[in-house]
């Protein structure tokens, strides 16, 4: 064994005696770790400061209590979460979610791949994430203002716009950034930056809605593009329905592809004429309604119980944009069996550690989330300098940086695979380049 897979292992020890129980965390660190050992037998000094050790330990983790009052009046208590994971390169940032499944586990796993994903952007942020086990489903628009309000009179205290910028992620869209935003103002006064996501009335970026899911598209055409193909003509399998999907869905439309699915947790649509990004819009973002009303509207689709990625139906492209570990090693027998030729990750780890070997066996093209989601983190940056200079960028202007960012993470995704002897391996890439950034500024600030 060299000194690199040992170290990488006793760290992997380490990491797992201190927090055996927290599953997605543990998962997150050893995908990361296995991509790793080309990195640390060509720099040494990265083993001699110990920086693995000191990377996957976050720099702070939040937790409280979240007392709100529903609409009968009982006292309700969630838990709330921030964990800032690294903040060498820049100020935490990251989303918040809103989902009954968050766990600091999850919180963890989402926070260390943030802060790769964060130093892919090109951009000077860290990397946080954050959230509650508060589920917004079937909740009323008041009491959704009344949790988020209890949240942030809590999280308040921990962020700032030089220190850690919160965005949206599941469960937490326009809606609940305003009212986060409006409880945060009365507590600590108007500093715009300090939230990301925000409507365009009161310090929002044109384009940022889009930008996941736009981002998500624009790579996935590069990765074909490198493999001397496009989007034209091709069927794409699209899971969630939520932010991420939507977007995604008009872009792969605009770009010459047809999607033909998509999701939500209760089952998904088949519409082979092509999924109507506008009528998922209206039932998710105005009326906050199942994607089973797709079918009842679009005489062309037909709804599923169950997880899309169980379906028997032919595609070329699969992007994953509704939650963690949603492709296990037997669906992603059956994405390849359907045909799929690449897979890109709107979802942050959508894809078990099975599902991504079973991809590599089958030289599917696998565009991993660090890389192919990190446009909406993007253009939370982006939000966040136009904030700082009072200015406000055109649609145009934006979705043209966006472009730019997402070329940009798979060039360098490209050239660092290349550089450590992995090339055409996208996730060793686009880990390695994530990496090698954060890593050097750590060591140039000391023991940090
Ligand atoms: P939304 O809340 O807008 O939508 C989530 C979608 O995924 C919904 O259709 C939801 O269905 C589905 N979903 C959520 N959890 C599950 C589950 N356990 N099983 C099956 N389906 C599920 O969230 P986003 O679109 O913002 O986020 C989707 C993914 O993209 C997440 O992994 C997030 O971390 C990631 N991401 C988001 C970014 C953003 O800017 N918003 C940026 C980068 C990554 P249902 O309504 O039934 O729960
Ligand atoms: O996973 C993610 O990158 C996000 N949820 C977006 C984070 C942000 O700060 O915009």
């Amino acid at each position: 064994m060299s000194k690199a897979t040992d170290y990488l292992q006793s760290v992997y020890a380490v990491i797992e005696h201190r927090d055996p129980n927290q599953a997605e965390f543990l998962e997150a660190v050893h995908d990361f770790f296995q991509t790793m050992t080309p990195v640390f037998e060509k720099h040494p000094e990265y083993i001699e400061a110990n920086i693995l050790e000191r990377l996957t330990e976050p720099e702070r983790v939040i937790q409280f209590r979240v007392p709100w009052l529903d609409d009968a009046g009982h006292m309700c208590v969630n838990r709330g979460f921030r964990v800032q994971f690294n903040s060498a390169i820049g100020p935490y940032k990251g989303g918040l979610r809103l989902h009954p499944s968050v766990n600091l586990s999850i919180v963890k796993f989402l926070g260390f791949e943030q802060i790769f994903k964060n130093s892919l952007t090109g951009l000077p942020i860290g990397g946080g994430k954050g959230g509650s086990d508060f589920d917004p489903k079937g909740k009323s628009d008041n009491e959704i203002m009344r949790f988020c309000q209890s949240f942030m009179t809590e999280l308040s205290k921990y962020i700032g716009l030089d220190t850690d910028v919160p965005a949206g992620d599941i469960g937490v869209g326009g809606r609940e950034i305003g009212f986060l935003y409006g409880q945060y103002k009365r507590l600590r006064g108007a500093d715009r930056g300090v939230l990301t996501g925000k409507g365009l009335s009161y310090g929002g970026s044109l384009a940022r809605t889009e930008a996941t899911g736009f981002g998500l598209a624009y790579y996935t055409d590069e990765m074909l593009k490198a493999n001397q193909t496009d989007f034209t003509g091709k069927r794409v399998a699209v899971s969630g329905a939520g932010n991420v999907a939507i977007y995604a869905i008009q872009k792969v439309a605009e770009l010459g592809g047809k999607v033909i699915t998509c999701s939500d947790s209760n089952g998904y649509v088949i519409d082979e004429n092509g999924v109507d990004f506008e009528v998922v819009k209206q039932i998710k973002e105005v009326e906050r309604g199942r994607i089973k009303d797709y079918a009842d509207r679009v005489a062309s689709a037909t709804y599923h119980e169950g997880s899309v990625w169980d379906a028997q139906v032919a595609y070329d492209i699969a992007l994953p944009c509704a939650t963690q570990n949603e492709i296990d090693g037997a669906k992603a027998a059956t994405v390849i069996a359907n045909g799929a030729k690449a897979v890109a990750e709107g979802a942050n780890m959508p894809s078990t550690p099975e599902a991504i070997a079973a991809y590599q066996q089958a030289g599917v093209l696998y565009g991993p989330a660090k890389a192919a989601n990190a446009g909406g983190v993007a253009v939370s940056a982006l939000e966040m300098s136009q904030n700082s200079m009072r200015l406000s960028w055109t649609f145009e202007e934006v979705d043209n940086r966006l472009k730019a960012i997402m070329q940009n993470i798979f060039a360098n995704s490209v050239k660092a695979a290349n550089e450590y002897g992995v090339s055409g391996d996208y996730l060793s890439g686009a880990n390695i380049a994530g990496f090698t950034k954060v890593a050097d500024a750590m060591m140039a600030q000391g023991l940090v």
